[in-house]
């Protein structure tokens, strides 16, 4: 961009002068740029990472936390965060979410926005852990479902596994579940998970109305400029 505008005052003589964008195309361009700036902008995703830090220990029987513009809650036995609990437990230092007892927990969007998942940490948590998490996504395209392996290493500062997540867009409704495949106990299936990757479609911000306005002005400024 910065080449073409400057070609107009650096034209060499021996050129035609046709090889150069006019005044006025020139001016096309400026205004086409600041209305895609503002387009894109404005549809840019609002992240959001959900690490229960900040939270104080919370045992949720029968309950939920709202963080932000998302509610947690379980079905179940119950949900604990806490950074505590001790060497039998896979933790990673931080404030994380263990589900007790084989219970679910859910993650939605208070105000009924749709949202992406994108990625989440996760680990077995107690004595006859799962081996397996699996995260179900609801919204209103249908269902999507996906197991994640955990290396059944338990440790209380480590034992946490990141986890990329692709194909999760436009839900509602997030549901993580311990899965039992090979020695472990159903009834007991404890698992953690923490620093949730959430995105949003974000409404468009002031700044990019502007740049949207100033687009939309210079295109009509243009087309009256065209007619005179
Ligand atoms: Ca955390
Ligand atoms: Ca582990």
């Amino acid at each position: 961009m910065e080449s073409i505008l400057s070609n107009t005052a650096r034209q060499p003589s021996c050129l035609p002068t046709g090889v150069f964008p006019s005044r006025s195309l020139t001016m096309k361009l400026i205004k086409l740029t600041l209305f895609l700036i503002g387009f894109v902008a404005s549809f840019s995703a609002n992240a959001t990472l959900i690490d229960f830090e900040g939270t104080p220990d919370a045992l949720l029987i029968n309950g939920y936390i709202d963080i932000g513009d998302y509610r947690v809650t379980h079905s179940g036995f119950a949900a604990y965060i806490t950074i505590s609990l001790g060497a039998g437990f896979s933790g990673n230092g931080t404030q994380r979410l263990i589900s007790l007892n084989a219970s679910t927990i859910t993650i939605s969007d208070i105000t009924g926005d749709s949202f992406d998942f994108l990625g989440f940490d996760g680990a077995e948590s107690w004595g006859f852990f799962p081996d397996k998490i699996a995260v179900t996504g609801i919204g209103a395209a249908g269902t999507v479902q996906a197991l994640f392996d955990l290396d059944l290493i338990k440790d209380p500062l480590n034992g946490f596994q990141h986890f990329d997540v692709s194909g999760f867009s436009n839900i509602t409704q997030l549901i993580f579940a311990g899965v039992c495949n090979t020695n472990c106990n159903p009834v007991f299936l404890d698992f953690s998970i923490d620093n949730l990757q959430l995105a949003k479609a974000s409404v468009p911000e002031p700044n990019s109305i502007g740049l949207l306005a100033i687009g939309a002005l210079g295109a009509a400024f243009s087309r009256r400029r065209l007619k005179s």
